[in-house]
């Protein structure tokens, strides 16, 4: 079962965003966007929890996601199937040379050395023991092995919280704003109001790509002036959500590693002032990561992780990039679940990051 997003009512009942559908503008006067309104038909109407069976048609929306997760692993089981199917042809007996061949790949794949070191210990302790070790055992071993990394528990997405407040967080570029979209995007199919604060004050461009993106999807976009206090604009942001009371509040924070600002206090302060307006605001931190960028997704996801709570992940680019493997080696090294992953630049590119469907098609 994938996990994906709850929803607030089963079905949408009307309207899809479309770009002449929102105003434009003065976003911070504009009134929020009406809650869904109630349903006619009862039985769209109830609200569904993780457990009720999915109808037919989610099934089929699941059939597509799964799909979609699996085309943008395309690039990495590349890497990879070529040299595995070659090591795991025939049902051998193992041997170090093998180990040492199988390690090398997957490294190649982006896997961390400490990562596959900590896979590979059961098979390497076996060979060290003198015990027999097939091929198929230890093909089997390494995936049970992968799949214990990444099947870390999920809590419900968005938090059960009123309003919920989602930080999104992590270096430029990598793709918050743009994630953060596509989540806002899910979340109004799924029936939730949702309201964004641009706490990336920095420059002038990154506040008008999330009001674009907001007109785009049409989500308010809660702003103030370039250069702006980042906690002052969260303060507000939160206010207003509470005011309006919208479903779910998601954060850009900023991205820049530059030495004469302190990146990490400011996000500190951020999350103290979502705290103090909001009980237990922030409910999720979400460290977004660029997956092409392989293992320096590493001392990113260490260095946000000193700073403030970190609770799960989502990692970008995956269409572009050999490099999912880094997917198991933050999940092993942080244990920090992935939520989604990154497909594309539009915004339906989302996909939730389903173990069990990424060992499979890692290793078929
Ligand atoms: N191919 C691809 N591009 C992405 C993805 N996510 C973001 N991008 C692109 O990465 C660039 C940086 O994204 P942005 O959201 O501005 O990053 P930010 O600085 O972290 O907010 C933009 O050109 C996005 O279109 C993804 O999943 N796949
Ligand atoms: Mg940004």
């Amino acid at each position: 079962m994938l996990k994906w997003f709850r929803r607030k009512f089963k079905k949408k009942t009307e309207e899809t965003p479309s770009a002449e559908g929102t105003s434009p503008e003065t976003p911070v006067q504009e009134t929020s966007s009406p809650e869904p309104p109630p349903p006619e038909t009862p039985s769209l109407a109830t609200p569904v929890t993780e457990s009720v069976a999915p109808s037919a048609e989610e099934a089929a929306e699941e059939k597509k996601l799964w799909d979609r997760f699996k085309k943008g692993l395309t690039k990495t089981r590349e890497r990879l199937r070529e040299g595995l199917a070659e090591l795991f042809e025939v049902d051998r007996l193992v041997d170090q040379a093998f180990l040492e061949e199988l390690e090398e790949l997957l490294i190649t794949a982006d896997i961390g050395i400490e990562t596959v070191n900590r896979l590979l210990e059961p098979s390497r302790r076996k060979l060290l023991l003198g015990e027999p070790l097939k091929v198929s055992e230890l093909k089997r071993s390494l995936r049970e092995e992968i799949l214990r990394m990444l099947d870390l528990p999920t809590p419900p997405f968005p938090p059960e919280a009123s309003p919920a407040v989602v930080f999104f967080i992590g270096v430029n570029g990598v793709g918050k704003t743009t994630t953060l979209a596509k989540v806002a995007w899910h979340l109004k199919e799924r029936g939730f109001s949702v309201l964004a604060v641009a706490a990336d004050t920095f420059r002038a461009a990154a506040i008008e790509q999330l009001v674009t993106w907001g007109e785009r999807v049409g989500f308010e976009v809660i702003r103030q002036a370039q250069g702006a206090d980042p906690g002052a604009v969260v303060y507000q942001g939160l206010e207003a959500a509470k005011a309006r009371g919208v479903d779910v509040v998601l954060v850009d924070t900023a991205g820049r590693l530059h030495t004469k600002y302190n990146l990490m206090e400011e996000l500190k302060k951020m999350v103290r002032v979502a705290g103090k307006v909001v009980p237990e605001a922030p409910h999720e931190n979400i460290l977004v990561l660029d997956a092409t960028t392989g293992q320096n997704a590493v001392s990113q996801a260490k260095l946000f992780g000193q700073a403030v709570r970190l609770d799960s992940l989502i990692l970008t680019k995956m269409d572009g990039t050999a490099k999912g493997g880094i997917a198991i080696t933050v999940a092993h090294l942080f244990r920090l679940p992935i939520r989604f992953v990154g497909l594309g630049e539009k915004m339906e590119d989302l996909a939730p990051f389903e173990p069990r469907a990424f060992v499979q098609a890692l290793m078929p």
